[in-house]
């Protein structure tokens, strides 16, 4: 199944129209110096107003499902309770489009932007929040449950909890590593509420988890550079991928980060280990980790890898195609082979368009390209792999990084919202066509 991915806060704009409240991403881009040249979403790619015309272009392209993400204020302003009816039919719009588009809509529940008032009152590290989650869930799934093919609670827990309560570069920008590890735990705890509201429901549809799995190399094989691979490993795999596959956390880990493992309550890891349908993989660089006794908690430095022939991107990562294989076939051996995507697999480059918005993109278009080869060599070795979602179908807001970094195959000119095709879309679309990886 082939597909392109973007998420709410990225693309809508919007930020304070037809009664949605605050995230925390809408606030925390409004405090000064939080954001490269203090950029924020409040208009983004103005998706909200264009929606019917970026699907018409999904169509074009041939996208037989769509990733999109839900704004959770959008459709419950202060988190809970009272549902604003505009922003829930503003979803329900774009899955009768896209459906008439013959697009299969795939919808990520939590793509990052909480609401503030939720915040305000303890957010992610409140328990109560796994509870709100499972709410809010249950709205969606009742509203959209007949037409939505495959939902994903959550995308990339890792980053919400580790860039947003230990390294503060994301909202809701803190920094204090145990509430991170408790974030966590109520991310996984949130999930696992959700995903039974799923199966009380009865909805049609498939569900699971999407979750950022880089590709780790140890240095050397020096003892200290291996165990310090396996620390990163456990980190970014064991930490969320054993408790849904499990039941269990990883315990060498859990003995690494002493006093900061999270507070467990009797009963979560069961909730957490419920059967999911599948598994989400974000997939974009490969890294190079050693020990290093300035590393943080875990006393690790991560350096990108490249394979030959290739440099860094806009965001100063590797590129390392047979990284994703790797990642592939490492699920498939470790976690009984699930059905698996690649939800999101693109890249940053500088991108030159000409007067009319045509951006020769090719260093993308290679780069999808050499990463299809490697999805397509796991898919030789055996692993079960379902579909593929380019990330971005358009330039949006890259987070901390603002405009600057442009990860679409279309092109956005963010001063009169003009969307041009990229020769990787136009690149892409052909081989969606033809089910076959172009030379
Ligand atoms: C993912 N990191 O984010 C997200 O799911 C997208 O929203 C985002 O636009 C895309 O990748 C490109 O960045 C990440 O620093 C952001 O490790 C940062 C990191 C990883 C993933």
């Amino acid at each position: 199944m082939w597909g392109a991915a973007t998420s709410s806060y990225q693309i809508e704009g919007a930020w304070n129209e037809d009664g949605k409240g605050e995230s925390i991403w809408d606030h925390f881009t409004h405090r000064p110096y939080m954001i490269d040249n203090d950029e924020t979403g409040d208009i983004a790619a103005d998706h909200y107003h264009r929606m019917p015309a970026d699907v018409a272009i999904m169509q074009s392209l041939g996208l037989q499902s769509y990733r999109f993400s839900i704004s959770w204020p959008r459709v419950l302003p202060e988190g809970r309770g009272q549902v604003n009816q505009q922003g829930l039919d503003f979803y329900d719009r774009l899955v009768d489009q896209l459906l008439a588009a013959d697009i299969r809509p795939t919808a990520t529940l939590n793509h990052w932007d909480f609401p503030q008032t939720l915040q305000d009152s303890g957010g992610w590290m409140d328990r109560d929040s796994a509870d709100r989650f499972a709410d809010y869930a249950r709205v969606m799934f009742d509203r959209l449950g007949d037409r939505v093919a495959y939902w994903a609670t959550h995308n990339e827990p890792w980053v919400a909890a580790f860039l947003g309560f230990a390294k503060g570069e994301f909202a809701p920008g803190f920094h204090d590593v145990s509430s991170a590890y408790q974030v966590a735990h109520h991310l996984l705890l949130s999930h696992g509420k959700a995903v039974q509201a799923f199966r009380d429901g009865g909805y049609r549809g498939r569900i699971g988890i999407v979750l950022n799995l880089s590709s780790f190399e140890p240095a050397s094989n020096q003892a200290a550079d291996l165990a310090a691979h396996s620390r990163i490993y456990q980190e970014f795999y064991n930490l969320f991928l054993d408790p849904i596959y499990r039941g269990s956390y990883p315990a060498d880990l859990f003995d690494w980060i002493g006093s900061h493992q999270p507070k467990v309550q009797p009963g979560d890891m069961e909730i957490i280990h419920q059967p999911i349908d599948c598994l989400g993989i974000n997939y974009y660089a490969t890294d190079r980790i050693s020990y290093n006794i300035q590393g943080g908690l875990l006393k690790t430095k991560q350096e990108p890898v490249s394979a030959p022939g290739w440099g860094k991107t806009e965001m100063g990562w590797g590129v390392n195609p047979p990284g994703l294989g790797g990642v592939l076939m490492d699920i498939k051996s470790n976690y009984g082979n699930p059905p698996v995507f690649v939800t999101e697999n693109g890249t940053a480059m500088l991108d030159i368009p000409d007067e009319t918005g045509f951006v020769e993109d090719w260093g993308r278009l290679n780069y999808i390209k050499e990463h299809l080869h490697a999805v397509y060599n796991a898919l030789q070795g055996g692993a079960n792999v379902k579909g593929y979602y380019v990330w971005s179908l358009m330039d949006n807001f890259e987070w901390a990084r603002g405009y600057t970094p442009r990860f679409g195959i279309v092109r956005v000119d963010f001063s009169t919202q003009k969307r041009t095709l990229k020769q990787s879309a136009l690149w892409y679309r052909q081989t969606i066509a033809e089910n076959s990886i172009l030379i």
